[in-house]
Formats: C-alpha cells, structure tokens, sequence
C-alpha cells in the first residue's frame, strides 16, 4: 500500500511512528513542512524536516520531543557568553552537526531534497521524506506590541512569545512561488490513502497546501484522504494550534478546523453539475474524538475515536480508524 502524508512537527511525527507500525510493509511517503525552517549563525535549520527524520530513525529526544537524545547545549552556552543569540532557540551540540552538514550540502549547490535524502542514509527513518518544496519558503508572523507592527520569524513567535502574542497575520514568505519538490504531487497522486495528520492545521498541515499545485493535488487524488484532528474538546492537544487558528478566524475545535480543511463531498454519480456543488474541499474522512462526537463536516465522513496518541498502540489505534474511514 502506498500511503502519502502531510506532516509538520511533533505531533505530525508521533502519528507516522503508528502509521509505520501499523503498516509496516507499506510504502510512505511524508511531506514535510519547510516553513519553519530558519538561518541562524549562519546555518539553515529545518525543524519540521528533522523532527521526523530523528523521530523515525530513532535519534529524537523523548523528553522534548524535537533535537536529539543524549543532547548537550555547550556551543549554545559559549554562544551565550559571547553575548550572541537568540538564546530562544535551543540549538543543541548534536544537532548542529545535522545543521552544518545541511548548510555545506545547500551552499555547495544541492537541493534541500538531496539533502534530506542524504541526511535519511544514516537516520533510515523507513519512510520517504520530501521537503514540501526545494525553495526557501518561511512562515512569518505579523505582530503589534509595544515597538508597533512589526513581523518576525515564526520561530521567535512560537519560541520567545509563546504565541502569547496576538498575530495579526500569518504569512508563509514566498510560498506563492515556490515549486512542489520533486516527487511530492506524484506522491499524493499516486497513493492508495492520503493522510493528513494532527499537525497544526495553519503553519504545519497549511504551510505545505500553500505551496501551488499541493492543495489541487490533494483535491484532485484517486487516493481517499483523511485527515485526524488535532483539537480535542476546543483545545489544542498540544502546541499553540490555537493561537494559530485564532489569526485565522477558525474556531478551536474538531468540527472547525475539519470544515476548514473542507470536505471532498465525492458526488455518487459524477456530473458537471455535481462537480460545481462539491465543497472545495481537501476531506473523505475526518476522525474526531470520541468528545467530539457528533461534528459535522460537510462532504466528508466523520468518525469519532479516541485520538490522544499516548503511546505507540493508541496511535496504531488511530491509524487504523483513519484507514477505516478510508475504505482502504
Ligand atoms: N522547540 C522549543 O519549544 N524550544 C526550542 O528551543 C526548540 C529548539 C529547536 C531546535 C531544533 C529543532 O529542530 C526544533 C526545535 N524546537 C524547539 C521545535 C520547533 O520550534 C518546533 O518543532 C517547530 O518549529 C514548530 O512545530
């Protein structure tokens, strides 16, 4: 089975651990978010990207649940007696090397795609991971406090402000002309199942739909698409998903951001006339937990299962109902 997902961060790469258990004889391929991704010292650092790369081959820390295991900060604390920041942005020991062998790949002429390819020889993470594209898209946040409007990296929003901050607009910088990677719309047209995992909808899951041609290819697939939502009960499993959808206008809960994504509404017997009245929709299925029962997504089936991934079985658990409700 070829199984192709959207995925940002943290939570994105906890449900592919359940979709490799799962499925283990499967094919997946996962589209990472780059929208995170930042320069800093001089070096390009693609959170998203390395989440699930250390996530899937074994090399991310448990407890934090991004960077690696085993991690010391000693370049961060010599950085800091040089005065020299941001001290928001936990950049372990470890993980610099991952960061300094990605920056030499990208100065030398190497697209971010043959960089994650070489980065995943030695993590194996068992799927196949695609940058959403090779050109340099990132997600800025417009902001007004005290030093007025101003915008800053998502990562100083999410990291130094906590998101506590109101964002008036959340802008994934370039994205308008930016290419999919190579093999991503293949990839989602080509799948027997496309999932769309609780990640967050606006900067992870959205970031990557922004990029032109992704969200056509996702309505357009043969593959049924699910997706499993990140809200449970009107708040954010975890992460500031909901301060994201806030700048969005979209209620936090279940049934709004499945309404956000929109349903596919599959008509039974295809017809112009059909076609024109299907919502624009990305959604065949939406799981829902079971305190959400009852949501309602136009054009798509909801089904609601309990979806806190506290260890790998209910993960495998979820999985499973997302593949249930796709039929597949
Ligand atoms: N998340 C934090 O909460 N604090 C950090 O200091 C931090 C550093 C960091 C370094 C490398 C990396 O790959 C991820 C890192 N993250 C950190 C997570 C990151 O900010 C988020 O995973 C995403 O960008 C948002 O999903």
């Amino acid at each position: 089975m070829r199984v192709t997902a959207l995925a940002g961060g943290i939570g994105g790469a906890r449900f592919l651990r359940g979709v490799l258990a799962a499925l283990p004889d499967a094919d997946v391929t996962v589209i990472g978010n780059t929208g995170d991704d930042i320069t800093l010292h001089g070096l390009r650092i693609c959170p998203d990207l390395d989440t699930v790369m250390y996530t899937l081959g074994g090399g991310i820390s448990a407890e934090r649940g991004w960077g690696r295991e085993d991690e010391s900060f000693v370049v961060a604390e010599e950085l800091a007696a040089y005065g020299v920041g941001p001290a928001w942005f936990g950049l372990g020991d470890r993980d610099l090397a991952t960061h300094l062998v990605r920056t030499e790949m990208l100065d030398a002429g190497y697209p971010l795609s043959d960089v994650v390819r070489a980065l995943c020889e030695r993590w194996q993470p068992g799927v196949r991971l695609l940058p959403m594209t090779d050109d340099r898209v990132e997600t800025h946040v417009v902001i007004a406090d005290d030093d007025g409007q101003r915008a800053v990296h998502f990562q100083e929003w999410w990291l130094r402000l906590r998101a506590a901050v109101p964002a008036q607009a959340i802008v994934p910088l370039r994205a308008e002309t930016a290419k999919p990677a190579p093999g991503v719309l293949d990839a989602i047209g080509e799948a027997d199942v496309v999932l769309l995992p609780p990640s967050n909808p606006v900067v992870s899951i959205g970031t990557i739909l922004a990029v032109p041609g992704v969200r056509d290819a996702v309505r357009e697939t043969a593959a049924p698409v699910v997706g499993v939502s990140p809200i449970i009960g009107g708040a954010a499993v975890r992460g500031m998903a909901d301060a994201c959808l806030t700048a969005i206008g979209v209620e936090t809960s279940a049934q709004a951001v499945g309404v956000h994504y929109g349903g596919r509404g599959r008509a039974a017997v295809p017809s112009a006339a059909a076609d024109a009245a299907a919502p624009a929709g990305l959604l065949d299925g939406w799981l829902v937990d079971t305190v959400d029962a009852g949501a309602v997504v136009p054009g798509a089936t909801v089904l609601a299962r309990p979806l806190l991934m506290t260890d790998l079985a209910a993960t495998v658990a979820i999985v499973r109902s997302a593949l249930e409700v796709a039929g597949v």
